[in-house]
C-alpha cells in the first residue's frame, strides 16, 4: 500500500451566490428532463462521447478508492442478440411465474413486459459489473468496500453524463443476470449490476406519464 500523498485541491470553482443559484437551477432543469426510454433508434453514437461519459463514471467516489467496477460497452450486433435472447428467457419466467402479483401491479404504469427489443435496437449496451473483491497483479485477492454504494454512485453519474450529452438510457436488470458473465467473458468475482441501454430515442418514442416526488415529500430540514 502506498504511503499517504497529498496534493493541493485544484480545479475547485467557487461561485457567487447568484451564480450558484443560476447553475443549480439550470442543472435541475436539465436533469428534470431526463427520462428512462424504452424506444430506441438505431442511430450510432460517437465513441468519444461514450468514452467521456465513462470517464465521468470513473470519477465517482468509491470505498477506499477501490473503484470496484468494470464496464463492458457492447456494440456488436451478434452479442446484443445473444443478450436479448438470454434476458427475454429470464424475463418471460419473471412475468409468467416468478413475479408476485404486487410487483406486477407496481410495474403496470411502466407498461413493461418480457419483450426487450431495445436490447438489439439500441446502439450500445453498457453492462456494468461490480467487483466483489479485487485481484492484484500477482493474482492474490484483496477486499473491496461498499461495493454496491460505489457502483451505484458511478452508475448514477454515468446516467447523468449520458443525459447531458443528449443521449437517453434505460437501466435494465433482467434477473438473474449471471448469463452476462458467460456472454461477455467476465470472471465470477464480477457480479452483473445492471445493463445501461444507451442511444438516441426513436422518432416516435413515448414514455409513461409519471410524477416525481416534490421536495416536501422527500426532504426534511432540521
Ligand atoms: N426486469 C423486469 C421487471 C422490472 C422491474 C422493475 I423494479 C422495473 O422498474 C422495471 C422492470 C423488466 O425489465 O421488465
Amino acid at each position: 500500500m502506498s504511503p499517504t500523498d497529498f496534493i493541493p485541491l485544484s480545479d475547485h470553482h467557487q461561485y457567487s451566490a447568484e451564480e450558484a443559484r443560476v447553475r443549480a437551477s439550470d442543472f435541475r432543469i436539465e436533469m428534470e428532463a431526463r427520462r428512462s426510454v424504452r424506444h430506441f433508434s438505431d442511430r450510432k453514437i460517437d465513441p468519444g462521447v461514450i468514452e467521456d461519459c465513462l470517464r465521468v463514471a470513473a470519477s465517482a467516489p468509491s470505498g477506499a478508492n477501490r473503484q470496484p467496477w468494470h464496464f463492458v460497452v457492447v456494440s456488436d450486433q451478434e452479442t446484443k442478440t445473444r443478450i436479448r435472447t438470454a434476458a427475454e428467457k429470464e424475463e418471460k419466467e419473471f412475468y409468467d411465474r416468478r413475479a408476485p402479483e404486487d410487483w406486477l401491479e407496481a410495474l403496470r404504469p411502466l407498461g413493461t413486459n418480457d419483450e426487450k427489443p431495445f436490447l438489439e435496437v439500441a446502439p450500445l449496451l453498457i453492462v456494468i459489473f461490480a467487483q466483489l473483491h479485487g485481484v492484484a497483479a500477482d493474482g492474490s485477492k484483496f477486499k473491496n468496500y461498499y461495493v454496491n454504494e460505489s457502483v451505484g454512485i458511478a452508475t448514477g453519474m454515468l446516467v447523468t453524463a449520458i443525459h447531458h450529452a443528449g443521449l437517453v438510457s434505460l437501466t435494465h436488470t433482467p434477473a438473474p443476470m449471471r448469463f452476462l458473465n458467460d456472454i461477455l467473458d467476465r470472471p465470477p468475482h464480477e457480479r452483473p449490476y445492471l445493463i445501461l441501454v444507451t442511444g438516441y430515442p426513436a422518432k416516435n418514442a413515448r414514455v409513461p406519464n409519471l410524477r416525481k416526488k416534490n421536495l416536501s415529500e422527500m426532504v426534511s430540514f432540521k
